[in-house]
């Protein structure tokens, strides 16, 4: 059976990592039986989460775990799309996962007050000077990434016409390629329920609120993939 590695619930999501989220339910869409492990970064084989185990083999990233479930178990999640419906699920995945996903980061790390909410308390217990090197290497991210460079209202700009072209894609759809989930609405339910929590606050979670059929989608995902999770957050 895969092991799912990843943070486990926090900040009123299954997952404080929109990557895990997005992994998890592709196993769920793919009816590939797994089990769930906590577990930190510096264990995976990219020093990243999430990552699997499969048969002892270790695969570390979001796009390579779903290429080696939708390989290994015959599964196609995006199935029934056509060429350009897949091109066009790849971009919203490229542009949720390396673009949004830091305007996200930089959200939760670089606030001070949602820095505190948040990604401090995985320091707790951690020794002293923890968890400031933690934030200054999450700063150094944002800087190579190269979105760090820009002031916190040009970030929030830069993540909000991402979202709302997303926003344009999805229309009125239910999913974003029609009426049943593909591969990318579980990237885009990732990502627009880690910035919709209402653990962390900023222009970009208020965006992404303005805009109904977003929200809209991230319960229906919620609905259909974590009905506990749905229903203690009702
Ligand atoms: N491209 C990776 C991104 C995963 C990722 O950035 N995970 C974060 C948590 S949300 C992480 O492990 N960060 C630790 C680090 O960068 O050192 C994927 O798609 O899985």
């Amino acid at each position: 059976m895969i092991t799912l590695f990843g943070f486990g619930p926090a900040f009123g999501l299954p997952d404080p990592s929109p990557f895990v989220m997005e992994t998890e339910v592709q196993l769920k869409m793919a009816g590939v039986p797994y089990k769930f492990v906590h577990a930190t970064p510096p264990e995976g084989p990219k020093g990243k989460i999430p990552f699997i185990e499969d048969d002892g083999l270790k695969i570390g990233d979001s796009t390579f775990i779903r290429r080696h479930i939708e390989s290994k178990y015959h599964f196609d999640l995006d199935n029934g799309l056509s060429t350009a419906e897949r091109a066009e699920a790849w971009i919203v995945e490229r542009m949720l996962e390396d673009q949004v996903y830091f305007a996200l980061l930089q959200m939760r790390w670089m606030d001070d007050d949602n820095f505190a909410r948040g990604p401090a308390r995985f320091f707790d217990r951690a020794p002293e000077g923890a968890r400031e090197s933690a934030r200054e290497l999450v700063r150094n991210t944002l800087h190579g990434h190269g979105i760090g460079r820009h002031s916190h209202q040009e970030i929030a700009d830069l993540g909000g016409r991402s979202i709302r072209a997303l926003s344009v894609v999805l229309g009125d759809k239910p999913y974003l390629m029609g009426e049943s989930p593909c591969g990318a609405d579980a990237t885009m339910f990732g990502m627009i329920a880690g910035i919709l929590t209402p653990h962390f606050d900023g222009p970009l979670r208020e965006w992404t609120e303005a805009h109904g059929n977003l929200v809209a989608h991230r319960d229906r995902m919620m609905e259909q993939f974590y009905p506990d999770f749905a229903k203690q957050a009702a």
